[in-house]
């Protein structure tokens, strides 16, 4: 029996389920570099380059240990630009029995999926992806009954089940969550190491040079491509981020530092999700260096929780809750994304550093996305969907699964709290004690009113006002009700007068550098 086996671009893993049971002898392996795939959302070119540099390097992996591949290039001739279309020109090629795929990570590639056997009368077989250490089933009985969904009670049914950083049937340090000894500040004597980057072989120049001749327009520049494209450059990384940054990931896990766009954390998330890497080599690595006494709990429990915890959590939520997910928009959000979002071309330094940092790296931490870009467009009223497909474009690794549910309901509260408990909206005050930023803003973040505010001052006070019917009667959010109900009126009226001249320039550009007499950042 001949079986062609799809592989997609975020399935780059040798023990994948699609390929379970190949023959050499028989099987065909189909890998295609699609136009619908390259260009749903303008992705930054150097996660185009990544994903089309991981897949050329692992077709050759398979051909080495004699596997046919059947490789589509993006610019070959007859490339039909979908998977569907190269699946058809495979089985016209190949004449296969039945097809094999593992369950992509994204609802709309499901559905293309689903319809392939009827389009093409042959048996198409969907395997579970089981990389992930929590499976959809799994999540679904875990989320049956339950009124509302959080993340730490789910981590701790995963921590019990896989048993790491278990001692028997208690966690290891007397507690599940150390976050408390996490979250500090940035000491001024404290460097961040450098950063194992990876110098692009032939393989990778090539793509780099179709990118950035194709992908002209994309956002992002390729002039700081260093990603391992490999598993085994992947795994050096990782390596890295085990012996110079794990033993402080946990301290200064949500600093900011202007220059220092990686700090310690460990920028593996590109890797783990094109299947460079498992998320389980990667918590028993953590694990391991803990137990050998290189790392401290507070910074390994903390870290593991994001894998275990978290990525497997929003994907189960991804899972339970499409399609209808993405429709919703519980604090009816309208605003359209700010141009600054593409150019970087806004006062606001925290933004502006963001975005440039993005702009090069196609990397930004959780913080930074969370609480700068994320907590902005929370705070303006972005549309949901504008700011879903700018997150799903600009980060390196970014696919709607994990994009999705952290966008849409961990920043924007789009789906009224399902995700988290309540919206993380903060003013400049937040940004001043975990960054360096508001040393070098045009605002001044300790001033309230007036042309030198800051805006996250003001705009965290209306999104307060105008979302009062909807957010007063949650419990964690009662002492920004108390302090906003002894606001006088006069106060709320100029709260509310400002953030509305403030939001109504940004579509007209008002608050860019150039427009407030300053000289923009070089972006
Ligand atoms: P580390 O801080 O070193 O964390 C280790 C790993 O934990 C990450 O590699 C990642 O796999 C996992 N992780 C941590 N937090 C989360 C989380 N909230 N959800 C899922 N996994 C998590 N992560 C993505 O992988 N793709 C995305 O498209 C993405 N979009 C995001 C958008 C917003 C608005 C926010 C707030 C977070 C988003 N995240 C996303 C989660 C997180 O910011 C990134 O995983 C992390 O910044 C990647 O950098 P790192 O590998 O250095 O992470
Ligand atoms: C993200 C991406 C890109 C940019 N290009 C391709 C591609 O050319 N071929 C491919 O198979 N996959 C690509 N991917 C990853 C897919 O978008 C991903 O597999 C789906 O979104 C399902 O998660
Ligand atoms: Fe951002 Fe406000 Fe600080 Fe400027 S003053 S960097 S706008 S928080």
């Amino acid at each position: 029996m001949k079986i062609l086996r799809l592989i997609l671009g975020d399935q780059l893993t040798r023990s994948l389920s699609a390929l379970d049971g190949l023959s050499p002898e028989t099987d065909v392996v189909l890998m295609a570099e699609v136009a619908d795939e390259t260009r749903y959302v303008p992705h930054h070119k150097q996660k185009i380059a990544l994903i089309l540099s991981a897949m050329r390097h692992f077709a050759e992996d398979l051909r080495a240990d004699g596997v046919e591949v059947d490789y589509s290039r993006l610019n070959c001739a007859g490339n039909s630009g979908s998977l569907t279309g190269e699946l058809a020109r495979a089985i016209a090629k190949h004449a296969p029995d039945r097809i094999i795929v593992t369950e992509p990570g994204e609802w709309r590639v499901l559905e293309m999926m689903r319809g392939w056997s009827e389009a093409f009368g042959i048996p198409v077989e969907i395997r579970e992806d089981d990389r992930f250490l929590c499976s959809r089933g799994r999540f679904a009985r875990w989320a049956e009954g339950r009124k509302s969904f959080r993340m730490e009670f789910f981590y701790r049914e995963m921590r019990r089940e896989t048993g790491l950083l278990m001692a028997g049937e208690e966690p290891e340090g007397g507690q599940w969550n150390f976050d408390k000894d996490n979250r500090k500040a940035l000491p001024a004597s404290v460097k961040a190491p450098k950063r194992a980057r990876f110098a692009p072989d032939a393989i990778t120049r090539d793509v780099l040079a179709l990118v950035a001749r194709d992908f002209a327009p994309h956002f992002g520049t390729l002039e700081n491509f260093g990603w391992a494209v490999t598993r085994a450059d992947a795994l050096e990384a990782l390596d890295h981020f085990i012996q110079a940054c794990l033993p402080l990931y946990g301290d200064y896990q949500d600093a900011m530092k202007t220059g220092e766009p990686f700090l310690f954390h460990s920028i593996i998330s590109p890797y783990l999700n094109c299947g460079l890497l498992t998320p389980r080599e990667i918590c028993v690595a953590a694990e391991r260096a803990w137990r050998a006494g290189d790392a401290p709990l507070n910074g390994v429990e903390g870290f593991i929780r994001q894998i275990l915890g978290w990525r497997e959590y929003v994907r189960g939520i991804y899972w339970l809750q499409m399609p209808a997910y993405a429709e919703t928009n519980a604090l009816e959000a309208h605003r359209p994304l700010p141009d600054f979002f593409w150019d970087g071309q806004t006062s606001m330094n925290c933004v502006a550093q963001v975005v440039k940092e993005t702009r090069d790296n196609a990397y930004a931490h959780h913080i930074q996305r969370l609480m700068i870009t994320g907590n902005f467009a929370l705070l303006a009223g972005i549309e949901p969907r504008e700011i879903e497909a700018w997150y799903l474009a600009v980060f390196a690794d970014a696919y709607e699964w994990v994009e999705l549910p952290n966008v849409h309901g961990m920043v924007m509260f789009a789906d009224g709290g399902l995700l988290a408990s309540k919206p993380y909206a903060a003013s400049g005050a937040y940004i001043n004690r975990m960054s360096d930023y508001c040393t070098g803003c045009a605002y001044d973040v300790k001033v309230k009113s007036g042309a030198k505010a800051c805006p996250f001052n003001y705009l965290y006070w209306n999104f307060m006002i105008s979302n009062e019917a909807r957010l007063a009667g949650n419990p964690r959010m009662g002492m920004a009700y108390r302090t906003l109900n002894a606001m006088t009126p006069e106060r709320r009226a100029e709260v509310i007068a400002e953030s509305e001249a403030f939001l109504d320039g940004l579509a007209k550009g008002a608050q860019t550098p150039a427009a407030q007499g300053q000289i923009a950042l070089d972006l």
